[in-house]
């Protein structure tokens, strides 16, 4: 991989594994959500598409917050030819805009490879169908790496849901480091 590459994390847990990693290549944090754009420095998407809040959960919001900010996003993907997108599936803003993203970049001649995973099912079946929806989606257009969900069968001491995604988190990590170390 060469200094073309930039490493995007895409709705509020791609942004949260992003900057936790430790890696040569510049990063970016792109959410329709202020609050998780103020907290890592990021690119707000979707303002007028969504107001003052994220994309709620509305896949369609998210769709046409990367529409709405086409531009923005273009000119922070310009000098790079190879993305690596970080979006565990299930939000609005993970399905809908990493959707919509990964087809500009494609419309841009440029490569994407994307690093997602499946909602946990004490996050229900809507985020899930949400997520196998979009998945199914975007494995025919683009190359997409489904990171295996942390099994917390093997806990035995009580976990909470944070310690869970701090587990998920680990697992992105690795399976991103194979690439970019
Ligand atoms: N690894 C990891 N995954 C997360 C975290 N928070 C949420 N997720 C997963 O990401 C999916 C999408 O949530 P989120 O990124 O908040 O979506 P958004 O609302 O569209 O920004 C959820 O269904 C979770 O499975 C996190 O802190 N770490
Ligand atoms: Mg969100």
């Amino acid at each position: 991989m060469n200094n073309d590459l930039i490493i995007i994390g895409v709705g509020e847990g791609g942004c949260k594994i992003v900057s936790k990693l430790n890696v040569k290549y510049p990063k970016l944090f792109i959410d329709t959500d202020k609050d998780v754009i103020e907290k890592y420095n990021g690119l707000k998407i979707g303002k007028n598409t969504c107001g003052e809040y994220s994309a709620q959960g509305d896949i369609n919001l998210g769709e046409l917050s990367v529409r709405e900010s086409k531009n923005d996003l273009l000119s922070a993907i310009r000098v790079h030819d190879e993305i690596i997108l970080v979006a565990p599936l299930g939000g609005g803003t993970s399905c809908g805009a990493t959707k919509k993203f990964v087809e500009l970049i494609i419309d841009a001649n440029k490569s994407v490879k994307l690093f997602t995973s499946f909602p946990f099912d004490f996050e229900g079946r809507v985020r899930l169908l949400k997520a196998v929806k979009t998945f199914d989606y975007l494995k025919q257009l683009c190359d997409v790496i489904l990171v295996d969900k942390f099994d917390t069968s093997t806990i035995i001491q009580k976990i909470n849901i944070n310690e869970i995604f701090e587990n998920q988190d680990n697992l992105f990590i690795q399976e991103i480091k194979k690439i970019c170390a």
